[in-house]
């Protein structure tokens, strides 16, 4: 199967990735990248409003003037201060002995994968979870491993019931199960924060079982403010975790993968064998740190998304429940439409969304999007299905 052509019949996931930022950061003596469809465009109309998704985010002044500033030095030899002051903030921010700066979520995922199981190892986790679902299915493809989805409904991580009824204790004819995987915020399932005691009970049911629990915490800081409970009390009663500096927090690059010293130190071999590891990269982690700084604002991004959730759950046949963060998730069953059709019609109207599934279309609010953008969003998509 070729990747590539396949993918770009999946329209509904292309919708994420098809935008690119025309032009940005373009020299005067170079062209300008001419862009084949017209919904790049979009991007460069001003007034249009990007809620595909808090990835999206641009570096701020502060960001900038950082990485301009920032000390340096060799990386992979452990050579860079700012690697390393990021590194050591993020594991205090969490709670763990020590941390490892990575590229992406997508690499700490995996990463964390890796150093946790043996090749033919099963792996439990939720079927709608991020690295089950949209990971290319890195779990078997770089660690050979298994996966063996379970559905943690509304909960978002499975029950112990749950965990003890999929682990599979190793013998001639089983693999046996190696990990259970978790997510806090849920984001296929609307960015829900999953409280601790339910983390704790799905992670204590693994232990008693041998089987070690890594969280992927992409956005575990929103998850923090929503529960207003500090991060590493979510992180607590996992063995690893991942989160992002570059969704909400609006780094433009990167993520953490934090855990026990021996953990990290595998990590790090980890991240080098899966092309992971950087040079001078404190120039991409001095935005970080100030990312770090930034948790408290998350808390505007939930209050938009509610205020969108709840106009747009007004209308009829539109469900748009209460998100937890900055997660809202529409769905447009009722009225026959579908989740690209609703896409398309936002942003003939300047809205970006992504769709989610057949019926179901995602909206994220970030750092870019302020309370009036949120407002006039909220006009528009009205407009949209009033037709
Ligand atoms: N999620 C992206 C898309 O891939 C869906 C988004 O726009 O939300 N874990 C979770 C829970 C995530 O939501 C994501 C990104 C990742 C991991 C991967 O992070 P990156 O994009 O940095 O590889």
């Amino acid at each position: 199967m070729s990747l590539i052509g396949d993918w770009k019949e999946r329209t509904l996931f292309r919708r994420y990735h098809r935008y690119h930022v025309p032009n940005e950061g373009r020299r005067p003596d170079q062209p300008p990248i001419q862009w084949p469809n017209s919904l790049a465009a979009l991007l460069e109309r001003m007034d249009t409003i990007d809620l595909r998704s808090d990835t999206v985010t641009r570096p701020t002044e502060r960001m900038r003037e950082a990485a301009r500033g920032a000390a340096v030095g060799d990386d992979v030899y452990g050579e860079d201060p700012t690697v390393n002051e990021l590194e050591r903030r993020a594991a205090e921010a969490v709670g763990t002995e020590a941390a490892l700066y990575v590229p992406s979520g997508t690499m700490g995922n995996q990463i964390a994968v890796r150093v946790h199981t043996e090749r033919g190892d099963e792996v439990v986790l939720d079927r709608e979870s991020h690295v089950y679902r949209w990971e290319l299915g890195g779990p078997s493809q770089l660690s050979g491993v298994q996966p063996r989805p379970v559905d943690a409904g509304e909960r978002c991580v499975p029950t112990p019931e749950q965990v003890r009824e999929a682990h599979v204790p190793e013998s001639l004819h089983r693999p046996g199960t190696g990990l259970l995987a978790l997510e806090n915020t849920h984001n296929y399932r609307g960015g829900v924060a999953v409280p601790r005691e339910r983390v704790a009970a799905a992670a204590e049911a693994a232990r008693a079982l041998d089987v070690p629990v890594p969280l992927d915490g992409a956005r575990l800081f929103n998850a923090a403010v929503a529960l207003d409970v500090p991060a590493s009390e979510l992180a607590a009663p996992v063995d690893s975790v991942l989160f992002c500096l570059s969704k909400g927090l609006g780094a433009p690059v990167g993520s953490v993968l934090a855990g026990p010293e021996e953990f990290v130190e595998e990590a790090r071999r980890v991240r080098k064998l899966f092309g992971g590891g950087m040079r001078q990269a404190g120039l991409i982690a001095a935005p970080g740190l100030k990312a770090l700084d930034s948790v408290d604002r998350l808390a505007e991004d939930h209050e938009n998304a509610a205020l969108l959730a709840d106009a747009l759950d007004d209308v009829d046949g539109v469900q748009a429940p209460q998100p937890d963060t900055n997660i809202v998730v529409v769905d447009t069953s009722e009225r026959d439409l579908t989740a690209e059709g609703f896409v398309e019609a936002c942003e003939e109207r300047g809205v970006l969304a992504g769709a989610f599934d057949e019926h179901t279309t995602r909206f994220c609010t970030h750092r870019d999007v302020s309370r009036s953008d949120v407002e006039d969003a909220i006009e528009r998509i009205r407009a949209v299905l009033a037709e």
